[in-house]
């Protein structure tokens, strides 16, 4: 089972998307296991993108990823960071399909309005970032036998 984790970035959230946004994770048959509403510190966001750190644009990804409240949230499910990319949409929203969440929603790619995590360590290394093990809720989910084989 992988763990991904999805943030509504502050955009998302400034132009009343969160629930557009979570629904789709939902509706795909992701199972939510973790979420909070919160604004991220630039202590958080540099761990968060640290790969990025030595990027032209690094420092305009931190500006806009603590600019406004975020949802965070750990979704779980077979193959989630494959199913929450592709949900999500290419990087750069011109070029995500339509259809998909920043190709439905977006113009830019510094307002490309929601994160996935992009490998199963990623997932669990991320997810660890923004939540404590207690903060994550283990559940059935009755719908799941229609959901998975
Ligand atoms: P993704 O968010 O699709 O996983 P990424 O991990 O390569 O993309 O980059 C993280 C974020 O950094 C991305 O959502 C937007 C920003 N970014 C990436 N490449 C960029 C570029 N060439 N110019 C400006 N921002 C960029
Ligand atoms: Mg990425």
């Amino acid at each position: 089972m992988e763990r991904t984790l999805i943030l509504v970035k502050p955009d998302g959230v400034q132009r009343n998307l969160m629930g557009e946004i979570i629904g789709r994770f939902e509706r795909r048959g992701l199972k939510l296991i973790g979420m909070k509403f919160m604004q991220m510190t630039v202590e958080l966001a540099e761990q968060h993108y640290a790969v990025h750190k030595e990027r032209p644009f690094f420092n305009d990804l931190v500006a806009y990823i603590t600019s406004g409240p975020i949802v965070a949230m750990v979704w779980e499910g077979n193959d989630a960071i494959n199913a929450a990319r592709a949900t999500i949409g290419a990087t750069k929203p011109v070029d995500a399909s339509p259809g998909t969440i920043r190709g439905d929603f977006g113009m830019e790619i510094g307002r490309n309005l929601v994160h996935g995590s992009d490998s199963p360590e990623n997932g669990v290394k991320e997810a660890s970032l923004f939540f404590s093990e207690d903060e994550l809720v283990s559940w059935n989910r009755d719908l799941d036998p229609w959901i998975v084989e």
